[in-house]
């Protein structure tokens, strides 16, 4: 085993990575930007090298700086985590030619199954079902009208070498195609710089549901389940759930086989996860794979009760798996909350600065995996989450119970987080009832700015009601006072009346 591992990441999944290698008694050497001088995880590891100044580009993006850091240390090995270095074949390659060890897959895999096509490729290969379509990217205007016609519309375009919904067109019929193909292979070339375009079927209304593997350099390959990630606002996952609440055992079973086959045909190891769509009759296809540690781990495991990153590291270091398949158990549910130093209620706007005050919820069932602390300012160069927030029930009404009580727990003062958003998502019969596909946030956001925009107008309406009434009782006033006698207002015209006093104060 390792003595000593570099971490060459930031943020929460430094301080988790941190945290696996104390309970391996391996010892922590961080990275840090010049942003990052004061943060949790350099506090935390044993040793901290500077790698440069705050953009990513020059500091944890550099794969020299990172090798030079691990070098100085001493340490055999280096933990990417995910994001940043993560998925660069050439980085894992660099590792290796340093005479280290890259805690990940192999520099082949990353490459395969970047590629989108090549990786429907290898699914087909493994016998896995893949959203039907072609495996060759499309050659001109002509030849996407033509693959159209053959798959059946409504078809999808996507970039060979894309990923995160970047150069993803959806065609319905023949006359759409045309300008569809212009765009999406424009829009992989400027993001990618590669035109590449394929067409797949389009799957209407789909589940985002993958299945987390772990494989040794042995040959023993395991699933640990599914995770559900269909909660997603523009692409970036919000909340994600172990078990999915539609799955069964029975379909479990085949989805983690499927995975098991898909990984073999990419001569994986380490720990990954293998995205599919599940249609609404529970079809699943193959989507995509990504090499590395995923950020929403935490709830596969609550639920198996396996420590993925030690399983990760134990790989790295040539060991064999500790679990077999008949091992791995799923126990309750599990959700996880991504909280951003983001303002819900400004369209998600970055909200960085000065954490004030931090009270973090804790107790049964609670995981908060965290990568800030009172005091410390999140700095406005990096992704803005500030932990996760996970917990764990017997049920997914517990699970969503205690998250509810978490969320009301937590307390972040000085910036504005995600927070009041959960706890209205939480609040929603369709998210409670797992009614929920990629496209449940779209229509939560739509359905909350319907009600907000009806509060307004019905504002409007009792101010202007306030006004004619005030009117009205200057009116009666006068005449009172003439009149002399004791009317008095009634309890409704001062409340109206101090709708008005609010009014100007605003
Ligand atoms: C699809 C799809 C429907 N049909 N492919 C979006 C990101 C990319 N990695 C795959 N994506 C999709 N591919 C077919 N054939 C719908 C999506 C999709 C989606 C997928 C997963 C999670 C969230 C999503 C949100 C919108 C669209």
């Amino acid at each position: 085993m390792f003595r000593k591992i570099l971490i060459a990441n930031r943020g929460e999944i430094a301080v988790r990575l941190i945290r696996a290698c104390r309970d391996l008694g391996i010892s922590p050497v961080a990275v840090y930007s010049e942003a990052d001088r004061h943060a949790l995880h350099v506090r935390l590891a044993d040793e901290a090298y500077f790698i440069g100044e705050a953009p990513a580009a020059q500091s944890y993006l550099v794969g020299e700086k990172i090798i030079d850091a691990a070098r100085k240390s001493g340490a055999e090995a280096i933990h990417p985590g995910y994001g940043f270095l993560s998925e660069r074949e050439w980085f894992a390659r660099a590792v290796a030619d340093a005479g280290l060890t890259f805690i990940g897959p192999s520099p082949h895999s990353i490459e395969l199954m970047g590629d989108k096509t090549n990786a429907r490729v290898a699914a087909i290969k493994a016998g896995a079902p893949i959203v039907p379509g072609t495996t060759e990217p499309i050659k001109d205007e002509t030849g996407a009208v033509q693959t159209g016609r053959e798959i059946g519309y409504p078809v999808m375009l996507k970039a060979s070498a894309g990923g995160g919904g970047k150069g993803m067109r959806i065609v319905r019929n023949d006359e759409e195609m045309a300008a569809a193909f212009q765009m999406a292979s424009a829009e992989a070339q400027a993001a990618f710089g590669d035109a590449s375009v394929y067409v797949e079927k389009l799957i209407e209304r789909p589940r985002h549901i993958e299945i987390q593997i772990a494989a040794d350099k042995h040959g023993n390959i395991i699933h640990l389940g599914e995770r559900e990630c269909s909660v997603q606002r523009r692409h970036q996952k919000v909340i994600e759930e172990c078990p999915a609440s539609f799955n069964d055992a029975a379909l479990r079973e085949r989805m983690g086989a499927a995975a098991i086959e898909i990984a073999r045909a990419a001569d994986y190891f380490s720990v990954g996860t293998i995205e599919f769509l599940v249609d609404v009759e529970r079809n699943f296809y193959f989507l995509e794979m990504n090499t590395r540690l995923q950020v929403e781990h935490p709830v596969t495991e609550l639920v198996t009760g396996v420590d993925l990153v030690r399983e990760q590291i134990r790989i790295a270091a040539g060991e064999p798996l500790a679990y077999r398949q008949e091992d791995i158990h799923w126990t309750g549910s599990a959700l996880e909350c991504r909280v951003y130093a983001e303002d819900p209620a400004n369209n998600f706007l970055p909200s960085p600065g000065k954490i004030t005050r931090l009270r973090t919820p804790a107790g049964p069932g609670v995981r908060d995996d965290s990568g800030v602390y009172e005091g410390w300012e999140v700095p406005l160069f990096y992704d803005p989450m500030i932990s996760k927030l996970a917990t764990w029930g017997a049920t997914r009404a517990e699970a969503i119970a205690r998250m509810k009580r978490a969320l009301g727990e937590y307390h972040v003062g000085g910036i504005r987080t995600t927070i009041p958003f959960f706890l209205s998502v939480l609040e929603d019969p369709e998210f409670c009832q797992g009614d929920i596909d990629t496209g449940y946030i779209a229509r939560f956001l739509a359905r909350q700015n319907a009600i907000a925009a009806e509060d307004a107008s019905q504002e409007e309406l009792q101010t202007v009601a306030a006004i004619v009434a005030a009117l009205d009782y200057t009116q009666t006033a006068k005449t009172s006072a003439q009149a002399d006698t004791s009317t008095q207002p009634s309890a409704s015209q001062w409340k109206q009346a101090g709708r008005m006093a609010a009014l100007h104060r605003r």
